[in-house]
């Protein structure tokens, strides 16, 4: 399996973050992908650590507003030369709906830094330094490396040429940070600042379309083009993707479905009961785990709705969020997952026989993590 990582994704460190309010160290730190990058090169007959290319903006801010954007570039700077604290900014005041509607400013025009930062963020947990931009940019240029990739090695052009079937799904893995899913097109939150499987999906649902325009001689009319690809986003962090919910939420496609427990972080979003709304009525899922969740019971719950939900939907790729803060001893996490447990759980992901696009989430166990993904990854591809 080809994994994708770049060491600038380390550069993001904040030294902190407010829980239960109480200052902690940030959980969400840099040595989570090189353990876990580190124990993947030791079977290189299995995993082969690639490079990425950089794909500029346009898939970015396919996603993402443009002066969200803006924000998270130059935030860290306004912010000192406004004098706040070198450490990173956190905000202060949130734009929260007790006080929106007395408020008569234009909110496109906010200039303080401080009002800002309670602009483009939803918690204490996502402080912007002065390298957050450069390694959100990079973990997002990681996963689009990863899309295009799965697209290259699936594309009619290249089975052609190569010649080659396989007897088993494709999958590729984006090992990047700062995770994604809770990020929203406007707003960072959850250690979360670009949604990286947001904009991988656009990506992978869009490009087809290119693939078969180019394949000039395959092309005598228009009608020759292939619809748009579908696709299935399948969220197994323990917290529910609140982002890409959003993100996808009046759209039929991608079908976006999350095994989380909804009592948790978030806690505004993940009820069962939020399924979509206009043409997207239907193509969201949200199931709903009780609190030290086992494996057996995790395992039944991801097999009725691949069963039942994924496999009719009858998409041409898979993008998987794949968070292992299930794990039984995740210092954030409320469920029992067992190390044994994600190897069922990746050969279970193989069962929906579909190109795959794993993208690192959360998962915070360092002691573990490394033997969590790699179970997921090699359940996937034995
Ligand atoms: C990507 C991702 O996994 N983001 C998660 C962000 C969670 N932040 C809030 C964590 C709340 C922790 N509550 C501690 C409970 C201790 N059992
Ligand atoms: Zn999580």
């Amino acid at each position: 399996m080809k994994v994708f990582y770049s060491d600038v994704c380390l550069k993001h460190a904040p030294q902190y973050e407010i829980l239960s309010g109480n200052f902690v160290e940030y959980v969400e730190s840099p040595s989570r992908i090189t353990l876990i990058k580190e124990h993947l090169s030791q079977f290189p007959e299995k995993f082969e650590i690639c490079s990425h290319l950089d794909y500029g903006l346009e898939p970015i801010l396919s996603i993402h507003d443009n002066d969200y954007i803006e924000y998270l570039k130059t935030a860290y700077i306004e912010w000192c030369n406004d004098g706040g604290d070198k450490k990173g900014v956190i905000p202060e005041t949130f734009l929260h709906k007790g006080i929106l509607n007395s408020s008569k400013k234009n909110l496109k025009n906010i200039k303080s830094p401080l009002a800002k930062a309670g602009f483009y963020c939803f918690d204490l947990s996502c402080c912007i330094t002065e390298d957050t931009w450069e390694a959100s940019y990079e973990s997002a240029q990681v996963c689009i490396s990863a899309a295009m990739e799965l697209l290259k090695l699936t594309s009619e052009s290249y089975l052609n040429e190569s010649n080659y079937i396989r007897n088993s799904p494709l999958g590729i893995f984006a090992l990047c940070r700062p995770p994604g899913h809770h990020a929203n097109r406007n707003v960072c939150g959850g250690y979360c600042y670009l949604n990286n499987a947001a904009i991988a999906t656009k990506l992978l649902i869009e490009n087809n379309k290119k693939d078969n325009n180019n394949n000039k001689e395959n092309n005598n009319d228009d009608n020759n083009n292939k619809e748009n690809n579908k696709l299935v986003i399948l969220d197994i962090d323990y917290h529910h993707g609140n982002g890409t919910q959003d993100i996808f939420y009046s759209q039929s496609n991608p079908l976006y479905v999350s095994l989380h427990e909804s009592n948790d972080y978030p806690y505004f979003t993940g009820d069962e009961s939020e399924i979509g709304e206009g043409d997207g009525k239907g193509y969201n899922i949200n199931i709903s785990l009780k609190k030290e969740t086992v494996d057996d019971e995790y395992l039944e719950k991801l097999k009725i709705v691949i069963q039942d939900k994924i496999i009719p939907y009858n998409a041409d790729f898979l993008v998987v969020s794949l968070g292992v803060d299930t794990y039984k001893d995740d210092p954030i996490g409320g469920c029992q997952i067992t190390t044994l447990g994600y190897k069922r759980i990746g050969n279970l992901i193989k069962s929906i026989g579909l190109p795959t696009l794993f993208i690192m989430e959360g998962g915070y166990h360092l002691e573990t993590l490394k033997f969590n993904v790699y179970n997921v990854l090699s359940g996937f591809d034995e």
